[in-house]
């Protein structure tokens, strides 16, 4: 599809907004995969238990910082996505297969390595994971080299995000862990109060400027279980009939992670910086495709600005379900050993699925550049 033609309209300002009075039914944080300082047990992590192996990369076990960081600063994005050769020669070279998930998202890859691309090859892979919306590279090292080389990997594609609340290896607070140890079956707690652990959300929505081209990699699995959940929200855009599409257009939503710090509180974690809500447009465009995608999620959109608060709850409902409820715009992405999994976090949403065997470890890690700040260019008629 054609870039957008029109000059991008940023979002409504969202200076001192503060979501914390609001508590509809829409109001949701959920987050059971994942544990906090409370639940951390050291040892097992470094040297296992009787039933189950130490962490394979202790390296990457999550320290929680004391440091209180300053505001996120604007920045200008730089979309490298632009300047991709669509041929993807400098990605895919001899040997590589490429095996679609679905017709209308993800990708498992075979015969790349990540770590070694060129710049061009880079750039590639921003526009190649902006159309498939969420690929798995099999057979990777990312985990295996030093973790200042994933770093800078990962800042070739925009300013790294400090995650507000989660662990990071020591000295490295740009990379998000996504961390339950072994022994740790305090996740099963979380189903006496909710029917499943299935949360849509994009990740940070509630920043000024979310992340573009995201990477998360396994460092330890559960034998089975613990699949990760994508849906494409281009193509869940695409399905609404060109009248409501056209009620969408306009309307901005306001995203909140005072939730998301609360909870990690609760979990005996802090908070690294002072909690932030953004108003970004319901419907936004890619930078690179120019394709427009529902930018909404249960996890951090709280209300849609200039609703009256029923009709809000009414409309997000909708759009929540028909998300959720969209498995023929969704793929499932099985881990691997050795897997790391990318999407565009821009036109996706993707849940954690918290179904393996209790006090299994599952342990991963996320390089999560900021991208550009969401904004909506004017409803087209799409011709089919
Ligand atoms: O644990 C997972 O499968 C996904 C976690 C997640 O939401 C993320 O890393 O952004
Ligand atoms: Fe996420």
């Amino acid at each position: 599809m054609a870039p957008a033609l029109t000059e991008p309209q940023p979002s409504a300002p969202s200076a001192g907004l503060k979501p914390a009075h609001y508590k509809g039914p829409i109001h949701a944080y959920k987050e059971p995969a994942s544990s906090g300082p409370r639940d951390f047990q050291k040892k097992v992590e470094e040297e296992g238990s009787e039933n189950q192996p130490a962490a394979t990369y202790p390296h990457y076990l999550p320290v929680w910082e004391d440091t209180v960081y300053p505001p996120l600063e604007p920045f200008t994005h730089y979309e490298h996505g632009k300047d991709a050769d669509p041929s993807f020669k400098d990605l895919f070279g001899e040997g590589v297969t490429i095996d679609n998930l679905t017709a209308p998202i993800g990708a498992e890859v075979r015969g790349v390595q990540l770590s070694k691309l060129t710049d061009k090859g880079k750039d590639q892979l921003a526009l190649f994971v902006a159309q498939r919306k969420v690929v798995a590279f099999r057979d990777q090292d990312l985990a295996d080299i030093p973790i200042k080389d994933a770093v800078e990997f990962g800042g070739y594609f925009g300013r790294h995000h400090m995650h507000q609340t989660s662990g990071s290896p020591e000295g490295f607070p740009e990379v998000h862990l996504v961390h339950r140890g072994a022994e740790d079956t305090t996740g099963r707690d979380f189903f006496t109060t909710r029917t499943n652990s299935v949360a849509w959300h994009s990740d940070i929505t509630f920043e000024e400027q979310p992340p573009g081209t995201t990477f998360l990699y396994i460092l330890d699995g559960p034998t089975s279980g613990g699949d990760t959940l994508f849906a494409n929200l281009a193509e869940a855009y695409n399905r609404l009939s060109p009248e409501f599409q056209k009620r969408l257009h306009g309307l901005n939503a306001l995203h909140s992670g005072f939730e998301q710090i609360q909870t990690a509180v609760d979990k005996g974690g802090r908070a690294r910086r002072q909690p932030v809500a953004s108003v970004h447009p319901l419907v936004r465009t890619h930078p690179v495709t120019g394709e427009k995608a529902l930018f909404v999620n249960p996890q951090f959109t709280r209300y849609i600005v200039n609703l009256k608060r029923e009709e809000s709850d009414y409309l997000l409902k909708f759009l929540y379900d028909h998300i959720a409820l969209g498995q023929d715009f969704q793929a499932r992405v099985r881990w691997q050993p050795k897997t790391v999994v990318v999407w565009d976090n821009r036109v996706t949403a993707h849940s954690a699925i918290y179904d393996w065997q209790d006090g299994q470890r599952r342990h991963l890690a996320r390089l999560t550049p900021q991208a550009e700040r969401p904004y909506e260019t004017p409803f087209v008629e799409q011709t089919s």
